[in-house]
């Protein structure tokens, strides 16, 4: 197996000093910086992610497929039926067909990452996901010369689904990367979070998790994925292209036309509760940037 990420912390690694000393650092205004007094994992951690709290991280949704309001998805993803599930992969792959998820998850390694999640409404929230690489699916799809990118469809069920009762975009839910950013062992496709199988309103029973990029990126509940030449249409970007590029890297220095990028609110923390700085890339610049350089990101947004 090629280069793998290496996890920041695992929850396991986080225990309640880290934490003490984590809340420290944020309240001292220091979120971001390194725990110099961590011994074996202070050489490959930025710093210590303290994730959000399950409640957060399951009743604030977006998931407008079951509404627009952020509970909503909490209130009305329970109906939604996750078994059987299957995901289509075709286009340009070697082994195109419908996967059933079961045997998908067979042949995959499921590991837990701690990532910050950054929507581009500007709140963010640090989530503790369990799941593979989207890599190592589509090396088993086999990624044919002239890929060039990856499109992404939500399953599109009206019966269950009543948000998509309103135009509020064409729906299915669509979104694409590039190959490279497919690749990259950051790009995870997720199965559950805190240890447990994701909840509907979190996308079950699959989905995608771009941390560099704004959360509406991260598409869930899956049901086909393409290899296409062309860049794919997505549907934030179909809806409002001068408001959401393709790219939607997180970028302090490139603001949203309706508010500024350069701060955001982290969830929970009650009374502690502050404006951060955005991070580059979502603090992901090391692992990243290299797949944009010589790219004007103001042009691609
Ligand atoms: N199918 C689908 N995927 C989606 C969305 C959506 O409305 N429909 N919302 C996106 C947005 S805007 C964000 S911020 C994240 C939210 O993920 P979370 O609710 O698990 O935090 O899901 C993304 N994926
Ligand atoms: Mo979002």
């Amino acid at each position: 197996m090629a280069y793998r990420w290496k996890n920041d912390l695992t929850t396991a690694d986080v225990t309640p000093e880290d934490l003490f000393w984590n809340r420290r650092k944020i309240l001292a205004g220091l979120a971001g910086a390194g725990l110099s007094g961590m011994a074996g994992t202070a050489a490959q951690a930025q710093e210590t992610l303290t994730p959000n709290t399950w409640e957060e991280v399951t009743n604030y949704c977006n998931f407008y497929e079951f509404g627009t309001r952020k509970t909503d998805p909490a209130d009305n993803a329970g109906q939604l039926t996750t078994t059987p599930w299957s995901v289509t992969i075709d286009g340009l792959v070697d082994n195109p067909g419908d996967y059933a998820l079961g045997d998908i998850l067979s042949e995959m390694t499921i590991e837990e990452r701690i990532y910050r999640f950054r929507c581009v409404e500007a709140w963010s929230m640090v989530v503790p996901w369990n799941g593979f690489e989207l890599a190592d699916l589509l090396n088993l799809a086999g990624v044919q010369d002239g890929a060039k990118y990856v499109s992404f469809e939500t399953l599109y069920r009206p019966a269950e689904m009543p948000g998509t009762a309103y135009p509020v975009l064409d729906w299915p839910y669509r979104e694409g990367l590039r190959l490279d950013e497919a690749m990259n062992p950051l790009t995870l496709m997720a199965t559950g979070i805190f240890g447990k199988p994701l909840p509907n309103q979190n996308g079950a029973p699959l989905r995608l998790v771009v941390p560099w990029k704004y959360g509406f990126k991260s598409i869930k509940s899956i049901v086909k994925i393409t290899l296409t030449e062309e860049q794919p249409d997505t549907s934030w970007n179909m809806a409002n292209g001068r408001e959401y590029g393709f790219y939607s890297n997180v970028n302090p220095n490139v603001d949203h036309p309706r508010w500024s990028q350069a701060s955001e609110r982290l969830l929970g923390g009650g009374i502690f509760a502050q404006r951060q700085p955005t991070l580059m890339f979502n603090g992901y610049e090391k692992e990243v940037a290299h797949m944009y350089d010589g790219m004007d990101l103001r042009k691609f947004y």
